[in-house]
């Protein structure tokens, strides 16, 4: 029986370990500038972990092999430790843990705290259960005046823009998050109700929109195409269905669209979104 089950837990281990090397079950392709130096610090962590989780497995494996029932009634010998060797052990795996940390931290940083490059188009994002709201300031530049009070889901005034606003005539709500290939957007996210969570796999990040709190995060696109953005904060009985899509655009449709006002906007979106395949 122990022999039995020491076998099981190493192939476990090496189909645990195959799963990884495969690639089969990988992520999507990244799309965004600083993809790679994500990739390269998820693929650093999964090394480390690896090998520590395949060391320790083929130990444990290795102990009820050695240690097993063999029937011939000796009896067990308990063992209270080693301290030098405990705290040896803690050490070097807390070196290791927290330099991958800091490493990673680095990465982290060069998109969260640094401000969005000058040239960015900027998009305010409302989340509300369930579905997205992205604010496009139109051919003026200009984003016009919102009011949560004029809120209201009945006129499609998701965002409670303010119509009193000269700066809002040109302004477009669309449910489409529109980005220009190679150059970065910026994104405000707010949110309504509960708190939701911007996601889209290829870009490598997560990000909450909290209501209350204008949120800012940037990214530069560098694949054109279609994306699938999805809610990865459980917000509600609906949450499965708070689905939406991003588009890269080449930069001549990108300037074409945004120049387009509300209806047409909308309408010159639906087509973009028929063009492009989802990747
Ligand atoms: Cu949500």
């Amino acid at each position: 029986m122990g022999r039995a089950l020491a076998v099981f837990i190493w192939v476990m281990t090496i189909l645990s370990v195959w799963m990884f090397l495969d690639g089969r079950w990988w992520f999507p392709k990244a799309i965004t500038e600083h993809g790679p130096a994500y990739d390269q610090q998820f693929l650093l962590t999964i090394i480390v972990v690896g090998i520590a989780f395949a060391a320790a497995q083929i130990a444990l494996g290795y102990a009820v092999w050695r240690f097993r029932d063999r029937g011939d009634g000796t009896r067990a010998v308990y063992s209270h430790g080693n301290n030098r060797m405990e705290i040896l052990w803690t050490a070097i795996t807390a070196v290791i843990f927290i330099s991958v940390a800091v490493l990673g931290q680095r990465v982290w940083a060069s998109l969260h705290f640094q401000p969005a490059p000058p040239n960015s188009a900027q998009v305010n994002v409302l989340a509300q259960q369930f579905q997205w709201n992205f604010h496009y300031p139109g051919p003026d530049g200009k984003f016009g005046r919102t009011d949560p009070a004029k809120i209201s889901d009945e006129t499609l005034n998701y965002m409670g823009l303010d119509k009193a606003d000269p700066a809002a005539a040109d302004d477009s709500v669309v449910a489409t998050l529109v980005t220009q290939v190679n150059r970065p957007v910026a994104l405000k996210l707010n949110a309504r109700d509960v708190t939701h969570s911007f996601w889209v796999p290829q870009l490598r990040f997560k990000q909450d929109a909290v209501p209350g709190l204008d949120i800012n995060v940037h990214f530069t696109p560098v694949v054109v195409g279609q994306y699938e953005i999805a809610c990865a904060e459980l917000c509600g009985q609906q949450h499965y269905k708070m689905k939406s899509y991003m588009l890269v655009l080449p930069e001549d449709e990108y300037r074409q669209l945004t120049a387009l006002s509300q209806d047409q906007f909308q309408a010159q979106v639906s087509q973009l979104l028929r063009k492009y395949p989802i990747q």
